[in-house]
């Protein structure tokens, strides 16, 4: 059984590691947790071998035993030792852009479209500035496609996660592997992306200037947080942070889009505080218990010294 990340980089590793291995089931935890619940966990356990893709998942040793444990990944890791194989770059402190090239290094599998998803669907339109960049124009040559063709694709796969479509992100895997043109025609996805996009709007147009940043407080159910932040912070070019309200969570964003600041030591003040956190350089996420968002942000401004 393979356990994947539920966003692009994830469904076109499980197809790539489908297309080398033959692997018959795939599966996403619950979307929204980078962990495997109780339900989750009894669910997987049995399965003789598991192979867990594009996710750091803390329950791997667990796993280890009750299967046959195998884990190719990019993600901040430490080495799970029980493993069959942890193929994680990241491991010897090698930054990989996408879990598809992790593959496509580990499997000497050869670039092609679903390589190029994972990198799109994780480093978004500054792929033209990566080592990386050269891999997609040779498969957008081959494939005759455009590199837009590539980013609408992955808003389509995405779209699943954001609507909280748990079963499309596992049947998209399938959707991937017979083509990226079935991708590109799914009427389903394509409705999907306008509600998304009519969402992530209104929303962005709602945050309020403080004049050192922008924030927001919002209550959507969808997967859209992040994508708020980065139309907020993209258009106004400021900092951003903004708090949803979740029926069970409240999730938090901080985008900063000039290099002024840095979200690391925010990530690393939100985990000794406890919260499952995590990020790069320009933005971190965070979970936090359902009403505990205003409080996390009067900290973080008080970290920022705001
Ligand atoms: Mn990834």
């Amino acid at each position: 059984m393979i356990v994947h990340h539920w966003d692009t980089d994830g469904i076109t590793s499980a197809a790539i590691y489908i297309k080398i291995q033959g692997e018959d089931e795939n599966f996403t935890p619950k979307i929204g947790n980078f962990y495997l619940d109780d339900e989750d966990f009894e669910y997987v356990k049995n399965s003789e071998k598991v192979v867990i893709l594009d996710m750091n998942l803390p329950e791997a040793a667990k796993l280890c035993k009750y299967a046959d444990v195998y884990i190719y990944d990019h993600h901040r890791a430490t080495k799970v030792k029980c493993a069959k194989e942890h193929y994680n770059p990241y491991l010897k402190g090698i930054n990989y852009p996408s879990c598809t090239t992790v593959l496509m290094e580990r499997f000497s599998y050869p670039p092609d479209y679903l390589v190029a998803l994972g990198i799109v669907g994780d480093r978004g339109p500054d792929v033209k500035n990566i080592e990386e960049w050269k891999i997609i124009e040779k498969v957008l040559q081959s494939e005759r496609l455009s590199l837009n063709d590539l980013m609408l694709a992955v808003e389509l796969l995405d779209s699943s996660f954001r609507m909280n479509k748990r079963e499309e992100v596992i049947e998209n895997v399938h959707l991937v592997l017979q083509g990226i043109k079935d991708v590109l025609e799914s009427e389903k996805h394509h409705k999907n992306l306008e509600f998304i996009s009519r969402e992530v709007e209104s929303w962005s147009m709602r945050a309020k200037d403080f004049g050192r940043y922008m924030y927001l407080e919002m209550e959507s159910p969808y997967m859209i947080t992040s994508a708020v932040t980065r139309r907020v912070s993209w258009r106004t070019k400021k900092p951003t942070i903004v708090v949803n309200h979740k029926a069970d969570r409240d999730e938090f964003y901080i985008r900063f889009p000039n290099h002024k600041h840095s979200a690391i030591p925010l990530i690393e003040f939100a985990r000794n505080m406890g919260y499952n956190a995590g990020g790069k350089k320009e933005v971190m996420g965070a979970i936090l218990p359902k009403g505990e968002g205003e409080k996390f942000f009067a900290r973080i401004l008080e970290v920022l010294k705001w």
